[in-house]
């Protein structure tokens, strides 16, 4: 008996031991000006916000490189977001515009 409750004073019992490893989802901003992603590449989790902004004076077409998603038609000042559901490295493209690039992948 004096055995456990030595380890209740230790706090091995208390319940208190399961650490906060989870982060509340991030908002992560992709500029679009001079025809170029800025940043061109980010990191984020699974559940994160990705917004595009088009701060050009053309509109922008998201295309991930694969076809698997593409956004509306960004018109200029206009703004897209999208919640991250997949893993792994997702490059895109704007439809419009090819030679423009950038990737998210999940950390
Ligand atoms: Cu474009």
């Amino acid at each position: 008996m004096r055995f456990i409750v030595g380890l209740i004073a230790l706090g091995i019992f208390s319940g208190e031991a399961v650490a906060q490893t989870a982060s509340l989802p991030q908002r992560h901003v992709v500029h679009i000006e001079a025809f170029a992603f800025q940043p061109p590449q980010i990191i984020v989790s699974p559940g994160d916000t990705i917004v595009w902004v088009n701060q050009d004076i053309v509109p922008h077409f998201i295309s991930i490189a694969e076809g698997q998603w593409q956004s509306p038609i960004i018109e200029e000042g206009q703004s897209w977001e999208m919640v991250v559901d997949q893993t792994g490295s997702h490059a895109y493209i704007c439809v419009f515009h090819p030679k423009m690039m950038g990737a998210f992948a999940t950390n």
